[in-house]
């Protein structure tokens, strides 16, 4: 295992506050300007979280607004790229800069409130006792989905029995994208041959952390639509999940 930053750091004295914030709450971002100021207080209010913007040049000014915050508040990170590269690639960037960061679990969140910062202690405490990778899953008991019409409950639901019937996955929600990763998963997965970068990026990587030996659990979430913005689904997107599915399966990524 690796040294990190916050393990060669020296003991603080003097009774200056222990830095608890072991968990990188990465929120990947593109025009999300009304959603992002709002949510950011949500997750700090749970002690162990901190807060990393990946934002990809948002045109309404969401890296602009966030960097604000980071100023003020230690605990909010912002890493910003040039231009709307995907989403995957903005979570593989996320993921190496937290483990460089030190942080012990890292968890993907939407910035669009359809991942509700109340399930983050859920998700944390399997993450820390009993699993390497714990899915906010919205196809267990006590799960769902609020405010979709039928023609998105089928794209989910079919796409989710696609990737399990077609890799063997031992999980109800392979594609949900709110979920929390140990540290020592993300180590053991090579991030650099990840090649999805839209939903697929999300059963990719539960494929390839199952690969690795991972214990996979799932927690119940409810999912409303998102609150407001713009959707960045794209038939592009759903293609590429229904393709890279087979290109797991018979090992070509
Ligand atoms: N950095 C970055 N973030 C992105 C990109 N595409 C989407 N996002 C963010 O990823 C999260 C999920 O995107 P959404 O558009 O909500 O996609 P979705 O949840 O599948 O679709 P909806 O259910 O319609 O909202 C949001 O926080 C987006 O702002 C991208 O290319 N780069
Ligand atoms: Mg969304």
């Amino acid at each position: 295992m690796t040294m990190t930053a916050a393990q060669d750091a020296p003991p603080r004295l003097g009774g200056a506050p222990v830095d608890i914030a072991d968990c990188t709450v990465i929120v990947p971002t593109y025009n999300e300007v009304d959603n992002i100021g709002l949510l950011i207080p949500q997750i700090l209010a749970h002690p162990r979280c901190r807060v990393l913007v990946v934002d990809d040049g948002s045109p309404d000014g969401t890296g602009t607004m966030v960097e604000r915050i980071a100023r003020e508040e230690p605990r909010v990170g912002l890493l910003a790229r040039p231009g709307k590269l995907g989403l995957g690639t903005a979570y593989i960037a996320g993921f190496r800069r937290a483990l460089a960061e030190g942080a012990q679990l890292i968890v993907e969140m939407d910035a669009d409130f359809s991942h509700d910062p109340r399930y983050l202690p859920a998700l944390i405490a399997a993450a820390s006792r009993d699993y390497d990778l714990v899915l906010g899953s919205r196809y267990v008991r006590g799960g769902g989905t609020t405010d979709w019409g039928f023609s998105r409950k089928l794209i989910s639901r079919g796409g989710n029995l696609y990737a399990g019937i077609i890799l063997g996955l031992p999980v109800a929600d392979s594609t949900g994208g709110y979920r929390c990763y140990r540290r020592g998963i993300l180590e053991a997965i090579d991030l650099g041959a990840v090649r999805s970068n839209g939903y697929a990026f999300q059963i990719e990587m539960v494929h390839r952390a199952r690969a690795v030996g991972a214990r996979i659990g799932e927690v119940p979430i409810i999912f409303p639509d998102r609150r407001v913005g713009q959707s960045k689904m794209s038939r592009r997107i759903v293609l590429e999940a229904l393709v890279n599915v087979w290109r797991l399966r018979f090992g070509l990524i």
